[in-house]
């Protein structure tokens, strides 16, 4: 039988990467395509070496993007994390890093044209109901990877992707603050349960018996903190309206500790059960809200002095501008940048 080809193009999103696939490219039916997804990344296996995915959750990605039916957008774009060593296909969490290369996959793959030098699309996050707008740059109306702007966690300079996110405060849990306090106590451990976009649960490094500088192998390595962790998360995403998340991949749990290079905030974030080498995008825009709250676990060690904010993480740190009004955010802003990295066609068996 011969394989089936699926055109796929991998790129980079923020510290991310994964494949992109056009939705129409993919079987309707959620079974068969979780399948061929499985297959493209060499799922179930530690190692991955029968795909093209890169051994991390981080590497593990999947963006499936389409022109959007809603008016507020000009395309869809569902996430999908491919477990590494589990037969499995969640579409339970945004990824705020592959977002970074759903704008230039569509306007390369015309599903929305460009607008001049630079092309704002508007996204609608198909796992949570949310809306992005991506800014690209399209000089002469072609998207332009090459260009000046730096993250942490990727070598080089790239074309800035500026990401606004836009009322995305409790979009998986109903509320920025899901359980209504700023900080509930579990275990005897202070956590802060927070959803601005990224359902997050915030504590004290030193609360757990780390630093919080540790690295995030050194953090993996611990097997004793892992299973505390764990039960914190448990007992947390039923609190933050996530139900039973054994087999989920929130809330994300994020150790803090005062920031050493001038940022806000230091942090490690279990993705929940690897250690994530920076810090999610989204992950970011919860963190720096806790930031911007009085009275949460990180009230007192958190150096706030206006809406934008590093968050320092294990690579780096990742500045993170929150605009309020009354009291509510309205609006998460970021830097990413996105790099198309091969396009082609994915083989995979054809049954
Ligand atoms: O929080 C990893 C990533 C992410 C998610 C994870 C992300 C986000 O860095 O928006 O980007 O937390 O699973 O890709």
């Amino acid at each position: 039988m011969p394989l089936a080809a699926l055109p796929a193009t991998l790129m980079r999103g923020g510290t991310s990467k994964g494949l992109y696939f056009l939705k129409e490219d993919l079987p309707r039916d959620e079974a068969s395509r979780d399948r061929l997804l499985l297959s493209a990344m060499g799922s179930p296996d530690a190692r991955q070496i029968d795909g093209v995915g890169g051994a991390h959750p981080l590497t593990s990605k999947v963006a499936i993007v389409s022109v959007s039916a809603d008016d507020k957008a000009d395309i869809d774009y569902l996430f999908l994390q491919v477990f590494v060593d589990r037969a499995e296909v969640s579409d339970g969490q945004n990824c705020g890093n592959m977002l970074a290369g759903v704008a230039p996959f569509a306007l390369e793959n015309a599903l929305v044209e460009s607008t001049g030098d630079v092309t704002d699309v508007r996204i609608r996050m198909v796992n949570t109901g949310g809306f992005a707008i991506a800014r690209v740059q399209t000089p002469g109306g072609v998207v332009e990877y090459e260009g000046d702007a730096a993250i942490d966690g990727v070598p080089g300079t790239a074309a800035p992707v500026m990401l606004d996110f836009l009322d995305v405060a409790g979009a998986s849990c109903g509320a920025l603050l899901p359980t209504g306090n700023e900080f509930d106590t579990v275990d005897g451990v202070d956590v802060t349960c927070i959803d601005n976009g990224m359902p997050v649960v915030l504590f004290r490094a030193d609360a757990v018996g780390k630093t919080g500088y540790e690295s995030p192998a050194e953090l993996e390595g611990d097997a004793v903190l892992k299973e505390r962790v764990e039960s914190l998360r448990l007992q947390l995403g039923e609190r933050m309206n996530l139900g039973d998340v054994t087999d989920k991949t929130v809330p994300k749990m994020c150790l803090v500790s005062p920031a050493t290079r001038g940022g806000v905030v230091n942090t490690r974030t279990f993705i929940p059960h690897r250690v994530h080498e920076a810090i999610g995008v989204l992950g970011a825009a919860s963190v720096a809200a806790a930031c911007a709250i009085p009275g949460t676990v990180v009230d007192g060690i958190a150096t706030t002095d206006g809406a934008a904010m590093q968050v320092e993480h294990p690579t780096g740190s990742f500045l993170v501008e929150i605009e309020t009004d009354d009291g509510v955010i309205r609006r998460s802003a970021l830097l990413r940048t996105a790099r198309k990295i091969m396009q082609g066609q994915v083989f995979v068996p054809a049954n």
